[in-house]
């Protein structure tokens, strides 16, 4: 594999590139950005690479997409000097082949880590950004990329007294690097998003006494995880590359097969029998895979939230503890689904007590633990599961401002306004990689992130090919896109449910269906299509 070294130093104030993140995204950007000979600096707040899988180090953090979709798919090496050891990898198995890819590819003298950005504004005279860091430095660059992910800004309700309370506290999403002890403790968790289900389990097994406080009830799938087998990992390497060719035109970035029929086209007996087949293999096909009218057809949803459902009263010996646990009044996956291991079997557990929080619910947070209308439950650490700012939270955090001085938060007031969710009107030559607009978190992540890094490179290449200083959307171009966007969410079960899709997790963020739903083999090729007109919808000078 050829890679140049890194072309900056610390004296370069002005370069080519400035890329934002050493998560997924921010890795294969720079190792890409190298590649086709330009000058760059990266920056990461963390200390190393990782993203996602550097903060998220709580217990039971893992993947809900299959290790062998879960990386990389643009080099032959990377994929085939890496093994996969489990079908879902845990969070630091993921950390391990990102610095697996980072050492391979000598990452990591490209990156300024333990660096945030502070800001960054744009000269239209010159045509460049100019990018600050807490670290007081400040680069100017031509291209400004973001590759911030989806789901690191983290979320931290605003309870009363939260900074009174005397023991350890965490976020599930900014987890420390040393190991918690569990044991002997009295452990509350409140959320139960997928950080919260994929916690739960691992720490009822150590803590000595867990409250799971709950707002509202989740649909859970099981994950289904297991060990990948000597002769599974010859099939893997014999057939990655179509595997990983047909993730790139699904509708949700993974290779599953879709049953082009739906829910009512075939007899109840057959869907359960269905159902239950899907169940028993885990993973997510069980609901993206079995009907292809499940997000649009209240009657047909209800079919398969029916048969979760029954599974919670099935697993949960306590009839009031599994109605309590039991989802109603919102479509099953309109929240994003979790996938789990042993979620609601710990309920039955004699040392997890569930709090719900819509017969009880939290007055404040006190010296000992978290008082509910009800009673005070007294706690050793208290754990927050209650997920992030998403989608805009990681980009309006970075104080970008574009022409005239405009910041991007107050662009996106009333909702994110992106054209294909890379590039946005008065911020030009700043690219998203996963921005919103974009299907991103409605799928396979790599593959989000791979295509919209070989688009941005691809731009770029043009651009210097034509000589031009900068491109940017046309206003119509991006008005249009946010319709389109809508119009296919409105035609989905997802609105009807509060959800971070929906920033309805922030109180005040404006409630807007933030990815688009039209389907990555979809997406890929119009923004294919969008670059071989000439950029049609852009404006490039
Ligand atoms: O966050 P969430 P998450 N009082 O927003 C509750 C990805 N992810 O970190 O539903 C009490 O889903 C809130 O309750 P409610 C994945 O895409 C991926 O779990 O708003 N409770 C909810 O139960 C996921 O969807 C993986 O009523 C409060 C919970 O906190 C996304 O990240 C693993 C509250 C938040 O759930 C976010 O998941 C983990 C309050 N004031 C995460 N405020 C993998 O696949 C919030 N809640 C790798």
């Amino acid at each position: 594999m050829t890679v140049q070294p890194p072309t900056h130093s610390n004296k370069l104030s002005t370069v080519d590139a400035v890329v934002i993140g050493a998560g997924f995204a921010g890795l294969y950007m720079v190792h890409r950005l190298r590649v086709m000979g330009l000058s760059l600096r990266a920056f990461e707040r963390g200390s190393d690479v990782g993203g996602t899988w550097y903060w998220n180090r709580y217990p039971g953090a893992s993947s809900d997409s299959e290790s062998w979709v879960y990386s990389y798919s643009f080099s032959d090496e990377l994929l085939q000097g890496w093994e996969w050891s489990r079908r879902f990898p845990g969070q630091a198995e993921i950390l391990r082949y990102l610095g697996y890819v980072a050492d391979r590819l000598d990452l990591r003298p490209a990156f300024d880590f333990g660096t945030t950005v502070t800001g960054a504004s744009y000269d239209p005279e010159q045509a460049l950004w100019t990018v600050e860091t807490d670290t007081g430095e400040r680069v100017r660059t031509a291209y400004l990329i973001t590759a911030v992910g989806c789901l690191s800004s983290t979320q931290v309700p605003d309870i009363p007294g939260i900074d009174r309370f005397e023991g350890d506290c965490f976020h599930t999403g900014a987890w420390p690097h040393e190991e918690v002890d569990f044991s002997g403790k009295r452990v509350g968790v409140i959320g139960t998003g997928s950080s919260g289900i994929q916690s739960i389990p691992i720490i009822a097994e150590s803590a000595a006494h867990l409250t799971v406080f709950q707002r509202t009830s989740q649909f859970s799938v099981p994950a289904g995880n297991r060990d990948i087998s000597a002769q599974e990992q010859l099939d893997l390497k014999r057939d990655i590359k179509q595997i990983r060719e047909k993730c790139k035109w699904t509708s949700i970035g993974h290779p599953y097969e879709f049953r082009n029929v739906g829910a009512f086209d075939v007899s109840p007996q057959e869907r359960l029998a269905q159902y239950e087949a899907d169940w028993q293999k885990g993973g997510f096909e069980w609901m993206f895979g079995s009907y292809n009218d499940l997000m649009v057809n209240e009657t047909a949803n209800a079919t398969a939230a029916e048969f979760a459902r029954a599974k919670i009263r099935d697993i949960v010996r306590d009839p009031e503890v599994a109605r309590k646990l039991t989802p109603e009044g919102y479509p099953i996956a309109t929240k994003r689904l979790p996938l789990d291991t042993n979620y609601f079997a710990t309920y039955n557990r004699d040392n997890v007590e569930l709090v719900d929080l819509r017969e009880s619910p939290i007055e404040e947070i006190v010296a000992q633990g978290v008082r509910t209308s009800a009673q005070t439950h007294e706690l050793d650490i208290l754990i927050f599961a209650t997920g992030f700012d998403a989608m805009t939270g990681p980009l309006t955090k970075l104080g970008i401002r574009g022409r005239g001085g405009v910041a991007l938060g107050d662009k996106w007031s009333a909702g994110p306004q992106t054209y294909l969710g890379l590039c946005t009107v008065d911020f030009p030559n700043m690219f998203m990689i996963t921005g919103p607009g974009s299907p991103s978190v409605l799928g396979n992540m790599p593959t989000a992130i791979e295509q919209h890094v070989d688009w941005i490179c691809d731009c770029i290449t043009h651009l210097r090919e034509q000589g031009a200083s900068a491109i940017e959307p046309q206003q119509d171009a991006e008005t249009s896109w946010g319709e389109h966007v809508n119009e296919l969410a409105n035609g989905t079960l997802f609105p009807q449910t509060n959800s971070w899709y929906l920033g309805a997790n922030i109180p005040g963020k404006p409630r807007v269906f933030m990815p688009y739903i039209g389907g990555f083999g979809t997406y890929r090729k119009l923004c294919d299509e969008i670059a071989a007109d000439q950029y049609r919808g852009f404006r490039i000078g």
